[in-house]
Parts: C-alpha cells; structure tokens; sequence
C-alpha cells in the first residue's frame, strides 16, 4: 500500500520554487503524487515504500536546493 508522507520544505520563496519541487517530487520513481504549499511550508507526498523512502525524498528536495524534513 501506498503511503501519505507530510514533509516540511524551507527556502521557497515564490509559486514557480513551489513548482520546482513539486516537478522533483513526481519525476522521483515510486511518488505517485506531490502538493507542495508555500504559506505553510508543506508538502504532501504519496509514495510506494516498495519504490522509494521518506529520507529518499528528503534528499531529492534538499538537491533541488531547498531545506526539508519529514514531520511525524
Ligand atoms: Mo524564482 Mo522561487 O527564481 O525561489 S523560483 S524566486
């Protein structure tokens, strides 16, 4: 089963970074889904464990070039 991972993305300031990572998140192989809000500093991910990690995802933001972690 797929999981709904919330993380927090610092250091975007404008609707295309918001883009950006949002682009990142679904071209990662294993998320089926990303929303990224910029007011909030959230992002929602839908991933398939058997594909892809929560820390995975972590990286792939932070090589985007924007400060993320999950939240619990
Ligand atoms: Mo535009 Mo957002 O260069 O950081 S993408 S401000």
């Amino acid at each position: 089963a797929n999981i709904v991972g919330q993380f927090r993305i610092q250091g975007m300031t404008c609707a295309a970074c918001v883009n950006s990572v949002e682009s990142v998140l679904t071209g990662l192989k294993g998320v089926v889904r990303a929303s990224v809000a910029l007011v909030t500093e959230t992002g929602e991910v839908e991933y398939d464990p058997s594909l892809i990690n929560r820390e995975e995802i972590v990286e792939a933001i932070e090589d985007a070039g924007f400060d993320a972690a999950l939240m619990d």
